[in-house]
């Protein structure tokens, strides 16, 4: 297991869930001495992946931080980045309620298990640095009073998606392929969602979860589970221009992890029959 090193303001409330070794290499800097945690109990954790973000992260967490209520903390999870991210952020990881993780191997699905283990709310929603929205924050809080999971979905009716028009038929693809092989009832599992932190615990040892396929085996497993799942329309303004270049390159390799789950939730399925 990769070392971890928090840094920011010590809780004494987070913990990493990953295994002792790593816990043991837990380290924390809290600002100018103090232990004490202002965000005595959140109500909310706000989980951000992040990779290769030192140019964009600096420019839109102000704005995010000054936007969002004191109930909520925000866990910043970066992992493999080569350009410098973990310096541009630790600024912020000063602020008593923000935590980054930082972590050697680039995994988008690593970095979402590490912030779903290590938040301390009730509460946990998962949004992107450059689809981040206080909006959707509040909607959890409320959504999530009666639901496990909470999308924002960008196929849901009334949904607005400003993108283009490749990206817009690939995530139709997508959730086609999820309603045949999977027979799932959610229209979206990219993006903004929220989770119940105790539901999303119950999921997580189950979780294999490929770095493109990590949150969609989430939304999955909750249906399998019974869980109460929600979706509501998202609006999706980019707030950069795409870097990932041709989309259509991932299509084979998140087809492949699909594949796998597929087969995953099948032998799982006839072992519970044969018990
Ligand atoms: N921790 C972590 N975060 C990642 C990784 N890959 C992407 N991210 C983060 O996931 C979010 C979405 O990444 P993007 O690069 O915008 O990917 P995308 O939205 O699928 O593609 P485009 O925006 O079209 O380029 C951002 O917050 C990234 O920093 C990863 O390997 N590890
Ligand atoms: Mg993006």
């Amino acid at each position: 297991m990769a070392a971890a090193a928090w840094i920011g303001h010590a809780s004494g409330l987070g913990h990493l869930g990953q295994d002792d070794d790593a816990s043991r290499q837990l380290t924390t800097r809290a600002p100018s001495g103090t232990l004490a945690h202002p965000v005595s109990v959140p109500a909310l954790s706000l989980v951000i992946p992040l990779h290769n973000e030192a140019s964009f992260a600096p420019n839109v967490l102000p704005g995010l931080l000054a936007a969002l209520p004191d109930d909520v903390e925000v866990l910043l999870v970066e992992n493999g980045s080569r350009d410098g991210t973990a310096a541009a952020l630790a600024p912020f990881a000063e602020q008593p309620r923000v935590r980054l993780l930082s972590l050697p191997t680039a995994s988008y699905g690593g970095a979402l298990r590490a912030g779903l283990e290590a938040a301390t709310a009730p509460i946990v929603v998962n949004e992107d640095v450059d689809l981040l929205d206080v909006e959707f924050v509040e909607l959890a809080r409320t959504r999530l009073q009666d639901a496990d999971v909470l999308i924002a979905s960008k196929r849901a009716k009334g949904a607005r998606d400003d993108r283009g028009p490749m990206r817009r038929l690939v995530t139709w693809g997508f959730s086609t392929v999820l309603r045949i092989l999977f027979g799932l009832r959610a229209t979206d599992t990219h993006g903004l969602k929220a989770f119940r932190r105790d539901a999303a615990l119950q999921l997580l040892p189950r979780v294999g979860g490929g770095h493109d396929t990590f949150d969609t085996e989430l939304i999955i497993r909750a249906e399998r589970a019974g869980m109460r799942v929600v979706e509501v329309p998202a609006a999706v303004r980019e707030q950069r221009a795409t870097r990932s270049g041709a989309v259509w390159k991932r299509v084979p390799r998140t087809l492949r992890q699909l594949w796998r789950l597929r087969m995953t939730l099948w032998r799982e399925g006839r072992g519970a029959a044969a018990r």
